[in-house]
């Protein structure tokens, strides 16, 4: 057999990327060579970032508390109507040694907690608030990216007080939102996004902590890895099977091998257990995606029925898009069971479309697709667009986002 020397040196240089691709992932054993992968670097280009997140606690119920003195210091539940289905939106601190959390049936909640007060949502109250906090927020730094109604990350390297101290800042800000608002904020600070985020839940309620950058190798390895955000609860499960437990053992994985078993979020773990995270704080978001749901009046297994109204949902978004003069790059079928689990299909478009027809059609044929698995009753359907915009190159970030929206267990 015939060898060509075109296809000996394609094998050679082949041989020689594996190669140095396993000397980059065992740097600690070949440290000798001093080849060190750049993504390997414990900080990334922008570690000298202050960066602040802040999230209110218990907001919908602290609000109600703050508002009716006789809540105080009871426990709280803000959600829907029992009878009707309805679901938790928060709870005050006192319901949630009891096991209420936000999303569970607010019924089941009231089971947990029979002595809790049940108060409906009153969302326009509680954005009033919400533009209140933001405005403190905004007159400190016009760097501040609102995550959620009270959530948001301020990058406050350069503030408008001149204060070279982020935690004494943050200091600031909590006792600000307290005298403006008479509510209370938990409070992360470090130099990225992701490390802000962590450490903002760390002494919730009412807490705040700091991570420095020579804190935050140490912090990382040691925490476990459900507490890493973007991690939940199957990803989870699915590391411990692989014995990783801890940052540490998170660490020991190379890019590779997490690719291979997670998808491109591989690339955001390995990066993310490494303290890197390049995103910055960004005060205009681009809207990701859009989506409407529909929750039955009763749990159903009946297809013609889930059929027409995946059709009027998906309707529904297209013409939204099309309104909104955006289109989506991909559709996403949410499908809640009667017992609160969920599945989710998604469908990449060849070309992305705003066409209403289109989009309901792809709903009702993912509906199908995954019917024939369902053994359970359904009580709510989703149907939701992955818009295109104006960046096609998503990060491993976004990319994150995307592929949470899909699977939210992620
Ligand atoms: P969160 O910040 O997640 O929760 P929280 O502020 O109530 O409590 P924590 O102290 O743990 O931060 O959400 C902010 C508000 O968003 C929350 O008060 C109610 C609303 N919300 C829902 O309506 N549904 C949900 O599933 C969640 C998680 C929140
Ligand atoms: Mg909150």
């Amino acid at each position: 057999m015939q060898v060509s020397f075109k296809e000996i040196f394609v094998k050679i240089f082949r041989r020689f990327r594996l190669f140095l691709k396993l000397l980059l992932s065992n740097r600690s054993r070949f440290s000798f060579l001093n080849l060190v992968n750049p993504r390997d670097a414990f900080f990334a280009p922008c570690d000298n970032r202050k960066i602040i997140h802040v999230d209110m606690d218990a907001f919908f119920a602290a609000i109600e508390q703050r508002d009716r003195p006789k809540f105080r210091g009871k426990p709280v539940i803000v959600g829907g109507d029992p009878w009707d289905r309805g679901v938790v939106s928060t709870c005050s601190y006192e319901a949630r040694p009891f096991g209420v959390r936000s999303g569970m049936a607010t019924h089941r909640a009231l089971r947990l907690c029979p002595q809790a007060v049940l108060l409906p949502v009153d969302m326009n109250r509680y954005r009033a608030v919400s533009e209140e906090i933001f405005d403190i927020f905004r007159r400190i730094t016009p760097l501040v990216e609102g995550m959620s109604i009270d959530e948001a990350y301020l990058d406050v390297t350069s503030n408008s007080k001149n204060e070279s101290s982020a935690t004494r800042l943050s200091q600031q800000i909590k006792a600000e939102i307290f005298l403006k608002t008479g509510l209370t904020a938990s409070a992360g600070v470090s130099f990225n996004m992701f490390l802000a985020k962590i450490a903002s839940e760390i002494n919730k309620p009412n807490g705040m902590a700091v991570i420095t950058p020579d804190r935050a190798a140490g912090f990382l390895e040691a925490l476990p890895v459900h507490r890493f955000h973007g991690i939940g609860r199957v990803t989870a499960n699915r590391l411990h099977g692989m014995n990783v437990h801890t940052g540490r053992d998170l660490k020991r994985l190379p890019m590779e091998a997490l690719v291979e078993v997670f998808g491109k979020i591989g690339r955001y773990y390995y990066e993310v257990v490494r303290g890197i995270d390049r995103r910055c704080v960004t005060p205009v978001r681009v809207r990701k995606s859009l989506g409407r749901e529909n929750t039955f009046p009763v749990d159903t297994a009946n297809l013609d029925f889930l059929r027409e109204k995946t059709l009027r949902l998906g309707l529904e978004v297209g013409g939204i898009l099309r309104s909104m003069n955006r289109r989506a790059r991909a559709i996403i079928l949410k499908v809640k069971f009667a017992d609160f689990s969920q599945t989710t299909r998604c469908r990449q478009f060849i070309q992305a479309t705003d066409d209403a027809g289109i989009i309901a059609n792809r709903g009702t044929l993912l509906l199908d697709e995954c019917a024939k698995a369902f053994c359970k009753k359904i009580r709510l359907i989703g149907v939701s667009a992955h818009l295109e915009g104006p960046d096609e190159q998503p990060s491993a970030q976004e990319e994150f986002a995307f592929m949470q929206s899909i699977n939210p267990k992620l």
